[in-house]
């Protein structure tokens, strides 16, 4: 501890210089990089700030990350201020070591970074309202509209096929060759439930191959608890935790917002009868997000926005379970069966939105036709022909 303290403090005076630390939190969140929230006393007022330690046994190249994060978040500023409008409370900023950098590499080339603490807003792990939901997802597709004129190809991929279903599929299937009986035995029920749902791995990464979603600047860890929520107003201000924005669909981003925001419970709740896709969190998410990011969305995306819910939460319950039976060694955890509890908990809600499935695209099909986009059913038949499962999801059976 004594030794990890040391290398804070290092950190901390590369940042701010020697003997302004007023105060130091651990942040419990996050399952990856190690977050500290610090009191700074510069000799006239105290600032709060955020420092962030890199993890990098997953972000293997840390410093395309802090490039992605410094372009992104200039891109963004650059928008506000030109509207006339303080960003500082709209987007992250990045706070410069004492000699200039906008981060910090130590000698054992970790990457350490320091934000403004933005206050007056918080973060909610589970929804407390339909209002939260909605600003969250209006959020997030806002961020998404405003970085959609930067080309995805100056930005990193920082973690190849982040979002690859079939990929993550193919990473369970190998973490089940390698895992131990004790943990084969532990995760039964699990693996088949995975195995059941192989058909829908490849529905988006099929739709980017046919050319019927394109990819764009997207933020690809769109948890409820990524966006700031202010503490008066109430409203979505500022999207955080931009460690992987990078090319991506904009369905991986509103499914994991619905992973996030309908649940009735916690990530990692252990008692799976509190465990619900809630319908009315789902209505609130797609008017939020086709109210700033609709108009740019393909016909396709659109008749997919519900099934890109299922499609994530079984991704991530899928990384859950892997991680599970390769020993933990990519998620943080805090108990035993930490992983198989969150695994537990993704399935539940997958299983929830297969029996709710009808109802979601119904929402999206009645917003889509109510809001001030071109006719949804019109189109899709204009298109395609014919009106697969009522002219919204094809691959809602599975
Ligand atoms: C990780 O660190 P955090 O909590 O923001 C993970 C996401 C998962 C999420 C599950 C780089 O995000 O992909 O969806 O846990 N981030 C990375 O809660 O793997
Ligand atoms: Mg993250």
């Amino acid at each position: 501890m004594e030794k990890i303290r040391k290398t804070i403090d290092f950190a901390i005076e590369r940042f701010f210089g020697k003997n302004h630390l007023a105060e130091l939190l651990i942040c419990k969140t996050g399952h990856i990089n190690h977050t500290y929230f610090l009191r700074i006393n510069n000799g006239k007022r105290l600032g709060h700030h955020v420092l962030q330690k890199i993890n990098g046994n997953i972000f293997k190249k840390p410093v395309q990350v802090m490039e992605n994060i410094d372009k992104v978040t200039s891109h963004i500023r650059k928008k506000y201020e030109n509207a006339g409008i303080n960003p500082s409370r709209q987007v992250l900023t990045l706070v410069p070591t004492v000699t200039g950098e906008k981060w910090f590499v130590d000698k054992n080339n970790t990457v350490w970074r320091t934000y403004l603490f933005i206050e007056k807003a918080t973060t909610y792990d589970v929804a407390q309202s339909t209002d939260q939901a909605y600003q969250a997802a209006k959020s997030f597709g806002e961020f998404t509209s405003l970085l959609s004129d930067l080309p995805i190809n100056q930005l990193h991929e920082t973690i190849p096929d982040f979002h690859n279903t079939p990929k993550r599929f193919e990473q369970f299937e190998q973490a089940v060759l390698n895992a131990s009986k004790k943990r084969i035995a532990s995760a039964k029920k699990e693996i088949g439930f995975a195995n059941s749902r192989k058909n829908i791995t490849s529905v988006l990464t099929d739709c980017l191959t046919a050319g019927t979603m394109k990819l764009r600047v997207t933020h690809n860890d769109t948890k409820l608890n990524n966006v700031m929520i202010d503490d008066n107003s109430g409203k979505g201000i500022c999207v955080i935790d931009l460690d992987t924005v990078m090319p991506g669909l904009a369905l991986y981003d509103f499914g994991d917002c619905v992973r996030t925001a309908t649940p009735t419970g916690e990530e990692d709740e252990r008692n799976l009868d509190l465990i619900k896709m809630d319908i009315k969190m789902f209505d609130a998410l797609v008017r939020g997000y086709l109210e700033s990011a609709g108009k740019s969305l393909s016909l396709k995306e659109i008749e997919l926005l519900a099934f890109s819910g299922k499609l994530i939460t079984y991704e991530i319950g899928l990384r859950f379970l892997a991680d599970h039976l390769n020993g933990d060694i990519y998620f943080k955890t805090h108990r035993e069966n930490h992983n198989l509890d969150r695994a537990r908990v993704q399935f539940k809600l997958v299983q929830s939105m297969e029996e709710q499935e009808e109802a979601m695209n119904e929402i999206v099909r009645k917003i889509w036709n109510n809001g001030n986009y071109p006719p949804f059913q019109a189109s899709l038949l204009d298109k395609e022909g014919s009106l697969s499962n009522n002219g919204v999801t094809p691959f809602s059976a599975s």
